[in-house]
């Protein structure tokens, strides 16, 4: 791997930096030659909580004791601890029990012991509790109710059920402890258990773990459900895949579990149940006429099985610290449980428009004057972009936040003119902290004992890109609001208002440390052991990275200026309201390609939406065609950014022959003029947690033939995108959800799903099928630009499909597109278009935008789908005078051009 200058990060003699040096050179070379090596990483065979815990019975039996409601209307009651082969002896009765129930339809399940991790900064601050009210009680069993739900929760042996809709008590919507495998190890003193002695050692690593066995199972049953989706990360199928068999004889087959530890996976494969750089720990449960949610806020390493029986599927979470602290989403539709999710845990940040166009980044950029050409390329070659990325190699010897004076000796300067532009620059920022006096962040952080620690109390020295590294403990907020204060221009020399910043190996990533991260029995904040919060790391200092951002026009850290754009590699539940994340270093191959979409999509529903692979494959040199496959999906992602390796060939779309690059110009001008509605579906996204790339089944839950489907998607409610996956394909099998009709986004086709669910399309280089959903109603922003800045005061066309009642809805959500004014001063416009009865209706929710009406004037309505031809609009005041109408297929095609209308403003215009 060339290009690393990994010298520069290295102090003491010179022979120890040449050892150093080809220790480090030999790392890489390993790394670059072998790919994904498996057994750098455990397994649950070589964790001794997973072995302990997984599909292992509990010794003795949990009891509830008594329930009491507490003042807030939770109700709480002690776990004893019974061994059942002593007449019932009480072992132990302290272990805390409680149930809480949230407005949003939320349930919370808690088991704790005093003194245990509870993993903060994760929930809102301001949950709103609704009172548990009790039904009935008896000896074994107390009902409670809370909105249309019930709990029934059994005592002897522990177990809760969960009715969504009291009014159909037959089948429970989940279930708690229905398998019997709740397990709680509760911490004992050393020496009281008949052990002392638990260190445990992988490959040449030992962890001490001096608090003993404190691991934790819980089990989760989905009744009736045959598909679950969710915690990632991992390249593998959307609907994941069981990891146990239980045949009917109760002989059990066990593959591996799915993995939640974050860590930085070299090369990763593309079909493997491997965990990947992020966790989340929510699962949603799908069947028809119901969805369901589990979220286990846990940060600690973590292994989930699912199995499928007759009665549904069952899964088992086994976790090696922490506590109990499990939600279930009633649902029962699945925008429901997205939005009882968010309202836990936060909807998406609004983004930054300039973040929703496309980013063009690369492992590196080599100086300014590449960065300078490349930017005037997109211009003459009439790409629109919004951001050029800078990667490790930008830096003074990785110290993050210095620049390579040979290289960017005018940093400010090349931000500048990018911006003249309305372009944008993004610099890496990684945790490792170079161990050099010299370099101010870290003298000062030393100086303030900011990092993490070693089990002995002495700082933690890893290695990373600059060598010897030290690491920042984010989990204390005092630490959080130092880093934050690194990103004014006044610290971090050389940076504008217009630089944003992208957080890489937030894992976080240590190359010498076992399975390429931190020491578990490394200490935190209060002595916390790395152990408990290994997941939440990368998320705490990607939020304390984003609240630089926020306030770098202010050092006290006082006043907001705008909105961060920060993208990160590791993240945890709660990372959804910081920034975007990507999938890593995945591979210019068709079988990255494919699973990208259900990463994307498990990303989606697992309140992460801002997310995207990056375009063209990390590793290796995509070849013409699959590049172009790759941007006309990439456009479809989210977060929307081309990457390359170090070592790859350039492929800027320029470098191209001339098709190739206009078909990609092609495909990323549609991500553009699909903008207005693109920022609409993020403002969802940001209210009420509904992903932006969605699975079929998120708006048609009862279509079972689409549970698993993850060859295509939905782009927010309106468009499906049927992406070819396949070299030299000459047509896509697109499946035509629901009933309704389907419209070509390109031609005038339309398909009614119920005729022609599905149909075998045939492509070409130049596009990919997409159609706009009957009943929909989308805004949009025709004028080619070079910027979603330049884009600002374009008109917008408004395109209508209509659907077999002649009926359409949408929605349409404008602001500036970058302050926090739309939250503190309200200032938004926001409208709902309507097409009933040959009327066309927008109708004004909100408008309280600075710009005038004439940057929201309307220069096009489209209105496809009419079963009669148009003879005259009416509009409020006026008759139209510029439209045609013509006939296409079977039906007609209405153009109104012009029509001196505004989007901020009602009207209506009648046809
Ligand atoms: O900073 C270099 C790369 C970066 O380009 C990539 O996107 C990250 O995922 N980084 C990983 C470290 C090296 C990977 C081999």
């Amino acid at each position: 791997m060339k290009g690393t200058r990994a010298e520069d990060g290295m102090k003491g003699t010179r022979a120890t930096r040449v050892v150093l040096f080809l220790l480090f050179v030999l790392l890489c070379c390993t790394k670059a030659a072998s790919g994904f090596k498996e057994n750098e990483f455990k397994t649950c065979a070589k964790s001794s909580f997973c072995q302990r815990l997984r599909s292992v019975p509990p010794e003795h039996k949990y009891v509830i004791e008594s329930l009491e409601a507490d003042d807030s209307g939770a109700v709480r009651g002690k776990v004893s601890v019974v061994d059942e082969d002593a007449e019932d002896e009480t072992l132990h009765k302290d272990i805390d029990f409680a149930l809480l129930a949230y407005e949003s339809g939320v349930l919370r399940l808690k088991v704790s012991q005093p003194g245990r991790f509870e993993v903060p900064e994760v929930l809102l601050d301001d949950l709103k509790q609704v009172p548990l009210t009790s039904q009935s009680k008896a000896s074994a069993q107390e009902i409670f109710q809370f909105q249309n739900s019930l709990v029934v929760v059994t005592l002897s042996p522990m177990k809760v059920e969960v009715y969504g809709d009291k009014s159909k008590i037959t089948t429970p919507t989940v279930v708690f402890n229905e398998n019997s495998l709740f397990n709680f190890e509760r911490q004992v003193k050393p020496g009281e258990n008949g052990s002392s002695e638990w260190a445990e050692t992988f490959l040449s690593h030992s962890d001490t773990r001096k608090n003993g066995p404190m691991g934790l199972s819980i089990d989760v049953h989905f009744p009736g459900a045959n598909h679950v989706f969710g915690i990632p990360e991992r390249a593998t199928r959307f609907s994941l895949p069981p990891t146990k068999e239980v045949h009917a004889n109760g002989e059990k087959v066990l593959h591996e579990p799915y993995r939640l530890y974050n860590l930085d996976v070299f090369e990763y494969l593309h079909d493997h149940p491997f965990g990947l750089y992020g966790s989340i720990p929510f699962l949603t449960a799908k069947k028809v006429g119901s969805t369901t949610g589990a979220f286990w806020l846990n940060a600690a390493e973590m292994y989930v099985d699912i199995w499928k029986t007759d009665k549904g599927t069952s899964t088992q979470w086994v976790s090696e610290s922490g506590i109990v602290d499990l939600f279930f989403f009633i649902g029962p539709e699945p925008k429901d449980v997205a939005r009882q999710y968010s309202s836990m845990t936060g909807g998406t940040q609004m983004p930054q428009l300039f973040s929703l166009g496309y980013h063009q980044c690369r492992w590196n950029y080599k100086d300014e004057e590449d960065v300078a050409t490349v930017d005037s390329n997109f211009d003459h070659f009439g790409i629109p972009c919004d951001v050029i990325w800078l990667d490790i190699e930008h830096t003074d010897g990785k110290r993050y936040m210095t620049w390579d004076k040979a290289h960017f000796p005018t940093p400010e300067n090349m931000q500048n003119s990018l911006a003249e532009k309305g372009r944008k620059m993004v610099a890496i920022v990684d945790p490792h902290i170079k161990k050099d006096d010299s370099y101010h962040i870290f003298k000062e952080a030393q100086g303030k004992s900011y990092f993490v620690r070693n089990k002995d109390g002495t700082d933690f020295d890893g290695w990373c890109w600059p060598g010897s590294s030290m690491y920042l403990d984010m989990l204390n907020p005092e630490i959080r609001k130092w880093w934050a204060t690194k990103f004014v221009p006044e610290v971090f020399k050389g940076s504008t208002e217009s630089l944003y910043i992208w957080n890489d190996m937030n894992e976080p990533s240590v190359f010498n440390g076992p399975e390429i991260t931190m020491h578990k029995d490394n200490l935190h904040y209060n002595d916390i052991e790395h152990r408990d919060v290994h997941n939440i790391y990368g998320y705490l200092y990607h939020m304390a990275t984003a609240e630089g951002l926020v306030y770098r026009g202010d050092k006290s850290l006082a006043k907001p200026s705008d909105r961060a754009f920060v993208l990160s590699r590791a993240f945890f539940s709660g990372s959804q309201r910081v920034g975007p994340v990507w999938t890593g270093d995945n591979t210019a191959d068709w079988n990255h390609l494919k699973v990208s979409i259900p990463m994307c999509l498990t990303l989606g529903v697992s309140g992460l939406t801002f997310s995207g692979a990056d375009v063209g494959g990390f590793f290796g040199n995509p070849n013409s065609e699959l590049l172009t496959r790759w941007y006309q999906l990439g456009i479809f992602y989210p977060f929307f950014r081309a990457h390359a390796h170090i070592d790859t060939k350039r492929r800027e779309p320029w470098l191209f022959e001339e098709s190739v690059m206009s078909n990609i110009r092609s495909a990323i001008q549609l991500r553009y003029n699909l903008m207005p509605y693109i920022y609409t579906l993020f403002h969802m996204a940001h209210k009420d947690g509904a992903p932006v790339m969605r699975p079929i089944w998120y708006e048609f839950p009862e279509q079972e033939d689409t549970f698993s489907s993850e060859d295509a998607f939905l782009f927010g409610p309106s468009l499906l995108v049927s992406p070819v996956l396949e070299e030299g394909a000459k047509a896509v099998n697109v499946l035509f959800p629901g009933k309704d009709l389907w419209y070509d986004l390109f031609g005038d086709k339309v398909y009614d799903a119920e005729k022609t669910p599905r149909v075998p399309m045939p492509v070409t280089m130049e596009s990919i099928p997409v159609h706009v959903r009957g009943g929909s109603i989308i805004p949009r922003r025709m004028r080619p630009r070079r910027n979603t800045e330049a884009m600002k005061k374009d008109p917008f066309t408004i395109v209508v499909a209509l659907d077999k009642n002649q009926e359409a809805r949408g929605s349409f959500y404008l602001d500036d597109g970058s302050s926090f004014d739309f939250q503190q001063k309200r200032k938004f416009l926001s409208s709902t278009f309507v097409f009933k009865n040959y009327r066309l209706e927008n109708d004004v929710y909100h408008n309280a935008l600075y710009f005038t009406n004439e940057f929201t004037k309307v220069e096009k309505i489209i209105v496809r789908g009419l079963k009669r031809k148009v003879g005259k609009v009416d509009g409020n005041m006026t008759k139209i005078k510029d439209f045609s109408c013509t006939q296409e297929g079977g039906t007609w095609t209405l153009v109104i051009k012009k029509p001196d209308l505004s989007l901020t403003e009602n009207w209506s215009l009648k046809l």
